[in-house]
């Protein structure tokens, strides 16, 4: 099971070159933190960047609400991901049929396939959406979305759970991972590939929920508890006067939480 080995260990088993890329970073880097830099202007989301950078394995991104996107922007993100070792996650959630993900992810203002290492989709178009993104040029790679944080989240049970395990394992050179909850709580937890990535977003020091639905968990829970690989923080590192020290402090949390997981 992938909860007792390292990143390292787990790379060599991944089927998917971006997961096994993402996995050797984490263990090169010491770090499972991604950084969800929701800010709204290409300014702040590339200081952040550069601010975070050196912190984090992952930098994600919602490029459609920055204000002023353009190609520049994908770009020197690109840069600063190879300056400070971090990969790019644009958080599109594709959740439509097969050829208007294909069209959404190539095409538009965003050209999001030329510029992201990888995406991630819903399953509720079921499995044609993965073809469909795979089949893009430049392709990088997907997660699906196997459970949600938010409040009254209707993705949920073990039938969603195993729907979104059974997609991946038929494209598990595209599929990288999954966006999950508690994935160690899962029925289907032992039959889990160690070569996928689980990326836990809902991750706060501070605070509980906000007032429209986010549900809060610590980097500790998520990972001890519920068998994440990777926690996604967004406001409590780019909401913090210092985000900084703030993604440091995150980054430490999470990689204490692992080690922890490890000795179990
Ligand atoms: O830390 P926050 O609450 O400021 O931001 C969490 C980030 C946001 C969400 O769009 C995203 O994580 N997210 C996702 C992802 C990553 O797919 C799924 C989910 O269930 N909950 C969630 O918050 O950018």
């Amino acid at each position: 099971k992938w909860l007792a080995q390292s990143y390292g260990t787990r790379a060599k088993s991944a089927k998917c070159p971006a997961a096994a890329n993402l996995l050797e970073l984490m263990e090169r880097k010491k770090t499972n933190l991604c950084a969800s830099l929701d800010v709204t202007t290409s300014a702040e989301l590339l200081k952040l960047a550069e601010e975070v950078g050196p912190q984090v394995c992952c930098v994600k991104t919602h490029c459609d609400v920055v204000s002023d996107w353009t190609e520049a922007t994908g770009a020197e993100l690109q840069r600063l991901a190879k300056a400070h070792d971090f990969v790019v996650f644009e958080d599109r959630k594709f959740a439509d049929i097969g050829n208007t993900a294909a069209l959404q992810y190539e095409c538009g203002l965003h050209k999001i396939s030329s510029w992201s290492d990888f995406v991630n989709a819903h399953i509720t178009p079921g499995p044609f959406v993965i073809d469909a993104l795979k089949g893009v040029k430049g392709a990088g790679a997907c997660l699906l979305l196997a459970e949600m944080s938010s409040k009254g989240t209707v993705a949920t049970g073990d039938a969603y759970v195993k729907s979104a395990l059974d997609m991946a394992d038929a494209h598990p050179d595209f599929v990288m991972g999954f966006i999950d909850q508690t994935p160690k709580n899962w029925k289907c937890a032992k039959d889990v590939d160690p070569g996928y990535v689980h990326m836990t977003p809902g991750i706060s020091l501070a605070s509980k929920g906000d007032k429209v639905g986010q549900q809060y968990t610590t980097p500790h829970m998520a990972i001890v508890d519920n068998g994440a690989d990777v926690v996604i923080v967004g406001r409590g590192i780019y909401g913090a006067s210092d985000a900084k020290s703030a993604s440091a402090e995150y980054r430490e949390a999470g990689w204490k939480a692992y080690e922890a997981r490890l000795q179990m």
